[in-house]
């Protein structure tokens, strides 16, 4: 054989092995076209004309059949989630049209060990007015599984979560167009793999003094962890609360959010009386949530102890990049998949749809703010306080009131940490001393966490503890 014919010969292999592989479908692996006039219409038109880009691909990749993967032997963990559209409350004391998932923004966290198989099922209810999917970024499965999903209808698919990391999770834009329209309204969540072994200790380089010498001192922290999750996004919004795809295009974001919320971990009136002896007196200017009639969406801080591993899983759901900064700290350690980035670094920049995993250490008590250090993120909502030990000495004051008996290393043992900021544990998981219940949630929602028992409720602790620490600052004389 020569060897053009060789080549020939090749080509019809090719495409005979093709055909028999993937059948007729194998042709149709493009977007269907159908009888439009593309002319007279910009791109987004045409695709919400077809209903979405319908993609039609071939099924020959992993598999996805949960049957056949609950028989392999692994774990399978399921992950039961709605599609939502419902009215949240944004700054200022209005609402928004947000889309969500399972009634809440971000939706739910799933966790799991690498290695787990991940049963998704994603059902509509009747009465919800629009389609949704589900597109998980942990799976690396045929984009056609993410399908929508019509109301009244739901559908499964599992996949083997192969890889350690964070990953974003959000309504699919298969076969859906305006999918911008759900993701920024609310539609996202994550996935946190833990790695099969476990997560590694943390380094930090200190420096030591001896006899007049400076030298390296290193310190070790174990693996286990206080964690929190921290999602970026913004909101596009008109003066109606309704999404406004013009302002996206032009990226002309109407607020920065974090988990949802835009300083959603700023002081509310009993950090102002614990702090300034007076609910009303802000000691931080952006202070949007502070009312007992929000219930769980009055703000609430991040406690964590000096000289504790902290664990912090980010995604960037959003549109904009994220600058991450905490003021007053150094981000010891920066992870994205299981493979170490960074250490000892100030900022760590996540784009779009990116995310990491930090690990640090807050050295001193104090208050150190978290933010996108991007200035127009920052005064639109992309900011949020970490508590570290006991910077305004309250251990007297709590105990003169009654509320504990013996001094605490966290605020979080008097009002607990806010559960949309908590992830469920996992590997190398430190227990939080207490969860309230605080987030992005419809009454629904929130009332179902008060029902389970699980949880401090915020709106409840908050005047309990209003008057005895009232007393008790009076009686110390600190105010
Ligand atoms: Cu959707």
């Amino acid at each position: 054989m020569n060897k053009r014919i060789s080549m020939l010969f090749t080509i019809a292999a090719v495409a005979v092995m093709s055909a028999t592989l993937f059948g007729s479908t194998y042709t149709q692996t493009q977007i269907s076209v159908q009888s439009i006039d593309m002319s007279q219409m910009d791109m987004m038109d045409k695709i919400r004309e077809m209903g979405g880009l319908q993609l039609v691909m071939p099924q020959a990749f992993a598999e996805t059949d949960c049957g056949a993967l609950a028989d392999t032997g692994r774990n399978v963990v399921e992950f039961n989630i709605t599609g939502e559209s419902v009215s949240l409350p944004i700054m200022g004391g209005k609402t928004y049209n947000a889309m969500t998932f399972s009634g809440q923004v971000p939706g739910p966290t799933l966790r799991v060990t690498q290695g787990d198989v991940v049963q998704m099922t994603l059902s509509i209810p009747t009465d919800e007015p629009y389609a949704h999917g589900n597109d998980m970024h942990a799976s690396q499965i045929s984009a056609l599984e993410f399908d929508s999903i019509n109301p009244g209808e739901s559908k499964t698919f599992c996949y083997i979560a192969e890889s350690a990391g964070v990953f974003k999770y959000h309504c699919s834009g298969v076969h859906l167009a305006e999918m911008d329209r759900h993701v920024l309204s609310g539609m996202y969540g994550i996935a946190i793999v833990d790695p099969i072994n476990g997560y590694k200790k943390l380094m930090v380089e200190k420096t030591s003094i001896s006899s007049g010498k400076v030298s390296l001192d290193r310190q070790f922290y174990d693996a286990d962890a206080l964690e929190f999750t921290l999602q970026f996004n913004q909101l596009y919004l008109d003066e109606n609360g309704n999404y406004d795809k013009n302002l996206m295009d032009s990226h002309q974001n109407t607020a920065t959010v974090i988990n949802g919320m835009q300083f959603g971990y700023t002081p509310n009136m009993a950090h102002n009386l614990l702090i300034a002896g007076d609910p009303e007196k802000n000691f931080f200017v952006a202070q949007p949530w502070t009312g007992l009639e929000l219930k769980q969406y009055q703000s609430q801080l991040l406690y964590v102890e000096n000289d504790q591993h902290v664990r912090l899983f980010i995604e960037n759901q959003g549109n904009e990049p994220v600058f991450f900064h905490i003021v007053g700290e150094i981000l010891d350690r920066v992870t994205q998949g299981n493979r170490v980035q960074s250490a000892a670094t100030e900022t760590w920049l996540l784009g779009g749809s990116q995310n990491m995993i930090v690990d640090l250490v807050f050295d001193e008590p104090g208050v150190y703010a978290l933010v996108n250090h991007d200035y127009a993120a920052i005064y639109s909502g992309g900011l949020g306080l970490f508590v570290a030990g006991d910077p305004f000495n309250l251990n007297p004051v709590f105990q003169e009131a009654g509320l504990i008996q013996a001094p605490v290393t966290s605020y979080a043992y008097v009002l607990g940490n806010p559960s949309d900021a908590v992830p469920p544990m996992g590997m190398n998981s430190i227990a939080h001393p207490a969860i309230n219940i605080h987030g992005l949630y419809t009454d629904d929602v929130a009332s179902e966490m008060a029902a389970s028992g699980d949880y401090a409720i915020l709106w409840n602790i908050i005047p309990e503890v209003a008057g005895p620490l009232s007393d008790a600052l009076t009686a110390l004389g600190r105010f």
